[in-house]
């Protein structure tokens, strides 16, 4: 075996994590755990609980439903490192009303106005949809408020090579379109692919406390 090869599925050890508090809407007087928090954000089924549960390595902490709509409240899970994540509601499908749209970027705008130490919004898409507008808004609006904002595609242990190459362009075609850059993820909360990549991200990016 090569010693320089990296090991394809190597563990990354994540800080003990445990659910912290629910939140039904945001406020200044909204109590928040203290240190660096992120965000997740994402259509409703996109994986946005999964994916929290594979990269804390706990299988029950976000509740995971094949029922679009499941996590209707933000739900905080904190770290013994000191720093937290954040599951957010899910917001419906491309068949979904106007009106349920504009709630959500309204949530999520008060959600990037009122919450400072939000440090990284995970703007989260399904890997066999294609990128919608409200999502690269999305991440127009992280980094105007001086969020950092990752795309994370997700489920991609459905997606075949040449799918995974088709949303590789997409991806780089959001970034040119926008002008700039951000972090890109591909992950499986089924398989684990990406999920060791996206814990170093996280703890790259958090001042952690000795535990
Ligand atoms: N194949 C596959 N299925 C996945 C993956 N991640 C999640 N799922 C499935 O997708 C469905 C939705 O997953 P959730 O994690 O509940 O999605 P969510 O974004 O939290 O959904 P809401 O709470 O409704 O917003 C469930 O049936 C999961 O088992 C993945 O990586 N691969
Ligand atoms: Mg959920």
């Amino acid at each position: 075996m090569n010693p320089n090869k990296p090991i394809y599925h190597e563990e990354v050890p994540f800080p003990e994590t445990s659910f912290s508090t629910s939140i039904s809407k945001i406020s200044p007087e909204t109590p928040l755990p203290e240190g660096t928090l992120l965000g997740f954000i994402g259509r409703s089924n996109s994986g946005k609980s999964s994916l929290l549960n594979s990269i804390t390595n706990r299988k029950g902490l976000a509740k995971v439903s094949k029922t679009p709509g499941k996590t209707r409240l933000i739900n905080v899970f904190s770290t013994k490192a000191g720093f937290s994540l954040i599951d957010l509601p899910g917001f419906g499908y491309s068949k979904a009303s106007h009106k349920e749209h504009k709630d959500m970027m309204n949530l999520l705008d008060q959600f990037l106005n009122e919450i400072t130490s939000l440090k990284v919004l995970f703007i989260l898409c399904d890997a066999q949809r294609s990128f919608p507008e409200e999502e690269v808004q999305m991440i127009e609006t992280a980094t105007l408020k001086k969020i950092l904002p990752v795309v994370v595609r997700t489920k991609i242990d459905k997606l075949n090579q040449k799918d995974r190459n088709a949303i590789q362009k997409e991806m780089e075609a959001v970034m040119n379109e926008l002008g700039y850059p951000f972090p890109l993820f591909f992950v499986s909360a089924t398989t684990g692919k990406g999920i060791g990549e996206m814990r170093k991200f996280i703890l790259s990016k958090v001042q952690t406390i000795p535990v």
